[in-house]
C-alpha cells in the first residue's frame, strides 16, 4: 500500500519559472475545461490538490505536483473561446518552450473529453507531440457522461480520430474514479521506463 501523499510544489507562468529536480515528469495536457483538474485531484485521491472550475480559461499556469516517483506538470488549457489571439499565442509558446526544452520530460498525458470529437488543437497538439518524438498518451475523461455502450463506442470514434489502436486509448470518470488504477498504472510504469532509459544511457 502506497502511503505517499501528492503535493503541490509550484506554478510557474512562463519559462523561467520551470520546475526541474531530476526526477521524471509527466505532463497533462488537454483543452480548457476537459477535466485536467479532475483528474490530478482523482489521481491523488484528494479533492482539492488541483483547482477545478467551472470557468474554463483561468489556468494559465503550470503548475507542479509531486507524486513521489514522478513530478505531474498540469499545463495550461489551450482553446478557450474569451481569451485574445495574443494571449493564446503566449499560452501555445510556453506550453511548447515546456514541452521542447523540459529534459526530465518522460511522458505527456492528453486528455479528451469522451463525449466529443477531439479538436482541430487536440489533434495538433498529438501531431506536435509525434513529430517531435515525444511519447504521449491519450485518455478520455467523463466516462460517467455517457452510458457503458456509448462510452464504448465514442472511444473507438476519438481512438480512429487521433489514428491510434482502440487499445491505446481508455476513459476515466473523476466522478466515479472509473479508470484511476489504469491511469496510475500507466503514469508509474512512463516513469520508471523513463529512470532505466536514463541509467542506461548514461553508462
Ligand atoms: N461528470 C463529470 N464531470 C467532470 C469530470 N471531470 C471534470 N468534470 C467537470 O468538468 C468541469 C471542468 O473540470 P476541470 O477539472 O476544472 O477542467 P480543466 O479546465 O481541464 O482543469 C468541472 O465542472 C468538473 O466538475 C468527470 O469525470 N465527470
Ligand atoms: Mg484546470
Amino acid at each position: 500500500m502506497k502511503t505517499f501523499e501528492p503535493l503541490f510544489l509550484k506554478s510557474a507562468a512562463n519559462r523561467k519559472g520551470f520546475f526541474s529536480d531530476g526526477r521524471p515528469q509527466i505532463a497533462v495536457a488537454g483543452k480548457s475545461n476537459v477535466g485536467k483538474s479532475s483528474f490530478i485531484n482523482m489521481l491523488a485521491n484528494r479533492k482539492k490538490l488541483a483547482r477545478t472550475s467551472n470557468t474554463p480559461g483561468r489556468t494559465q499556469l503550470l503548475n507542479y505536483f509531486d507524486f513521489g516517483n514522478f513530478v505531474l506538470t498540469d499545463l495550461p488549457g489551450y482553446g478557450y473561446a474569451k481569451v485574445s489571439r495574443a494571449e493564446k499565442e503566449k499560452w501555445g509558446e510556453l506550453i511548447e518552450s515546456y514541452l521542447l526544452n523540459e529534459p526530465c520530460l518522460a511522458r505527456v498525458i492528453c486528455l479528451a473529453d469522451i463525449r466529443h470529437d477531439p479538436t482541430e488543437q487536440d489533434l495538433q497538439l498529438a501531431e506536435f507531440l509525434y513529430y517531435h518524438r515525444i511519447p504521449f498518451n491519450l485518455i478520455a475523461t467523463k466516462a460517467d457522461k455517457l452510458s457503458r455502450m456509448q462510452a464504448g463506442l465514442h472511444l473507438k470514434r476519438i481512438a480512429v480520430k487521433y489514428n491510434v489502436g482502440t487499445d491505446d486509448v481508455f476513459a476515466v470518470s473523476a466522478l466515479t474514479g472509473a479508470g484511476r488504477e489504469r491511469a496510475l498504472e500507466l503514469l508509474e510504469g512512463a516513469a520508471a521506463l523513463w529512470r532505466e532509459r536514463g541509467s542506461s544511457e548514461s553508462e
